[in-house]
C-alpha cells in the first residue's frame, strides 16, 4: 500500500451507532440541554483523537415539530454530532422490541421471549419490519452527510441492517460493521426468525469485527450452515465476493483512568471512602441492571461467601452499583425487584446496627466518584452471564496501579480472553465456586496479587480503545483497497 494508505486517520469517519454520545433535554422551543451519556461505545470511543469523526445516531428524544429537529441539529453540530429521529411507534417496535426484546437476549443465550409466546411471534414480524425501517432512516442520514472517501462504521446489533442499505445506494461506500456483545452459537443463532436476512444485510459490509475469536467463528458458522455460503480463513465469501471476518477486542481509554487517579477531586472521594468504610475490605461490582451481567447470582454468591465465613462478616463491604436501563421493559422492573430483595434479606441477616454488608445504589456516578472506587476497592467481583467483553473490568484494573486489587471475572465475559491470566475466572452460575472464588481472593498473599495484577494492568494500558479503533479502520482501508484490487485483476 502507498503512503496516503498508511495515514488513515485524517481520513473522515462516520460513526453510526443507536444512540449518540449524548443525551439531550428540551429547555425551551429552541434550546437543549445536551449531556454525554453512559456506556461500553461511548467510553471507547472518547479515546479517538487522530481522525476526523462523525457520530451519526439516534438522540435519545422524540421531536415532532421542525423548530425543535432544527434546533437540536443545530446544538448537536457543535458536538460533532448528527441526530436521526425517529418517531414513538418506531422507537417502540425497533428498539425496545426487536433490539431489546429479541435480538439482546438471544445474542447473550437467553433465547427468545418466551413469556406471552403468542403475542410476541405475531408481533415478530412487524417488530422486524420497523427494525428494516428504522435501519433505513440511519441509512438516509449517513446518505446525505457522505462524501466520496469517508469511512462509515456501523456499530452493534441495533444496525444489522445498515450495512446493506448503504451498499445498495452506492457500493463504493467503505462499510464496517462491528457487534459490541456476543455472535451466540449458529445453535442458538438459527432459531431466529429472520435468521437469513439479518445475516445477509451484515454480509454486505467490507469488514465485520468482533470481541473475540469465537464470536467470529460462531459468526462465520451460521452463515455456512443457515446460508450454505463458504467459510475461509479470511471470512465468508459467496459467488466471488468476500466478506472479511476478524475478532478485534475492545480496550478502554486506559490513559484516562491513570492520570484520573492522580485528580485532586478524584483523591478527595478516596479519602472520603476510605473513612465511609472504616477499613473493611472492600468489594465492588458496577453494572448495568441487566440480566446478563449477573448480579442476583453474584449476591447469592456473596451470601454463601458470608454465611461460610462468619469471621469475615463485619470485615468485607459489597459495594454494588446498578445503573438502570431500560426501565421501560418488564424484565428489567422485575430484575430490580428481584436484586431488591435479595439485597433486603442479606442486609437483614448480616447487617448490624451500624453496618450493612452490602451497599446496594440503582444509580449512575461521575467519573470521579468511579475511579475512586475502582481505586480503593480490593476485590472486584464481575459475574455477567454473558458479555461482549466487559470495560468495567479493564477499567478496574487501570485504577489499581497502587492498590493492585484482585479481579474476579466471569469466563462468559469476553474479556476472560485477555484478562484471563490475571484474573480469577468462575463460572457465575456456580455460587458455590464463586463463593470460594472471593474467599481466596480475599486472602491472597500480596505477592501473588502483584503478579496478578501486573500481568491485566500490562495488558489494561497496551490493548487500548484507541488502538482498537485504529486496527479496525486501517483493516478496513486495506480490506477495500485489496478488493479492488482483486476486482481490477
Ligand atoms: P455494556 O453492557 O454497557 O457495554 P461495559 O463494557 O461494562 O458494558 O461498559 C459499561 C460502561 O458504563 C463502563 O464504561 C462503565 O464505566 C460505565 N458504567 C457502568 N455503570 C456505571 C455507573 N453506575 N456510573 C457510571 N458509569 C457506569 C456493551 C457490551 C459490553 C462491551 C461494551 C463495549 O455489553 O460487553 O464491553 O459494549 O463494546
Amino acid at each position: 500500500s502507498n503512503e496516503k494508505d498508511k495515514q488513515p486517520f485524517k481520513q473522515r469517519l462516520l460513526v453510526v451507532a443507536n444512540r449518540l454520545p449524548v443525551s439531550a433535554v428540551r429547555k425551551g422551543d429552541d434550546s437543549w440541554q445536551l449531556e454525554v451519556t453512559v456506556g461500553g461505545l461511548v467510553s471507547a470511543l472518547l479515546g479517538i483523537t487522530d481522525f476526523e469523526a462523525k457520530w451519526i445516531g439516534w438522540p435519545g428524544v422524540t421531536v415532532h415539530d421542525e423548530v425543535g429537529r432544527k434546533s437540536l441539529t443545530e446544538a448537536l453540530a457543535e458536538k460533532r454530532c448528527v441526530p436521526v429521529f425517529l418517531d414513538e411507534n418506531l422507537v417502540h417496535l425497533y428498539y425496545n422490541g426487536y433490539c431489546n426484546n429479541i435480538l439482546w437476549p438471544l445474542f447473550h443465550y437467553l433465547g427468545l421471549p418466551q413469556e406471552d409466546s403468542l403475542a410476541t411471534i405475531c408481533s415478530f414480524q412487524s417488530q422486524f419490519e420497523a427494525y428494516k425501517k428504522a435501519n433505513q432512516l440511519f441509512a438516509d442520514v449517513v446518505k446525505e452527510h457522505y462524501q466520496e472517501g469517508d469511512i462509515v462504521w456501523c456499530h452493534d446489533y441495533h444496525l444489522m441492517f445498515l450495512p446493506k442499505c448503504l451498499k445498495e445506494h452506492n457500493a463504493n461506500i467503505k462499510v464496517g460493521w462491528f457487534l459490541h456483545t456476543p455472535f451466540p452459537s449458529s445453535e442458538i443463532y438459527r432459531t431466529m426468525p429472520s435468521r437469513s436476512e439479518l445475516l445477509i444485510a451484515v454480509l454486505a459490509a467490507d469488514l465485520v469485527g468482533f470481541h473475540t475469536y469465537d464470536y467470529a467463528r460462531h459468526f462465520v458458522s451460521a452463515c455456512t450452515r443457515i446460508l450454505g455460503f463458504e467459510g475461509t480463513p479470511e471470512g465468508v465469501e459467496d459467488q466471488g465476493r468476500l466478506t472479511r471476518v476478524v475478532a478485534f477486542p475492545i480496550g478502554n481509554d486506559s490513559d484516562r483512568f491513570v492520570k484520573a487517579i492522580q485528580h485532586p477531586q478524584v483523591k478527595n472521594h478516596i479519602k472520603e471512602f476510605e473513612e465511609r468504610f472504616g477499613g473493611r475490605k472492600v468489594m465492588l461490582g458496577v453494572d448495568r441492571l441487566d440480566m446478563i451481567k449477573g448480579i442476583p447470582q453474584k449476591l447469592l454468591a456473596f451470601e454463601k461467601f458470608l454465611e461460610e465465613n462468619p469471621s469475615w462478616q463485619d470485615k468485607v463491604v459489597l459495594v454494588q452499583i446498578a445503573v438502570p436501563t431500560r426501565t421501560d421493559v418488564p424484565e428489567y422492573q422485575k430484575l430490580t425487584c428481584q436484586v431488591h430483595e435479595i439485597v433486603g434479606r442479606i442486609n437483614g441477616r448480616f447487617g448490624t446496627l451500624t453496618t450493612v454488608p452490602i451497599h446496594h445504589l440503582d444509580r449512575s456516578f461521575d467519573q470521579h466518584a468511579l475511579c475512586a472506587l475502582y481505586a480503593i476497592t480490593d476485590v472486584a467481583l464481575i459475574t455477567s452471564l454473558r458479555d461482549g467483553m466487559n470495560l468495567v473490568s479493564y477499567e478496574f484494573v487501570a485504577c489499581q496501579a497502587s492498590k493492585k486489587g484482585v479481579l474476579i471475572l466471569s469466563e462468559f465475559a469476553g474479556a476472560a480472553q485477555s484478562l484471563g491470566a490475571g484474573a480469577i475466572l468462575v463460572n457465575p452460575w456456580n455460587v458455590t465456586e464463586v463463593a470460594s472464588a472471593i474467599s481466596y481472593a480475599l486472602n491472597m498473599p500480596s505477592e501473588e496479587r502483584e503478579k496478578r495484577h501486573h500481568h491485566n494492568y500490562v495488558h489494561v494500558t497496551t490493548h487500548t480503545s484507541q488502538e482498537w479503533a485504529e486496527t479496525f479502520v486501517s483493516e478496513l482501508n486495506d480490506t477495500v483497497v485489496e478488493a479492488q484490487l482483486r476486482t481490477t485483476q
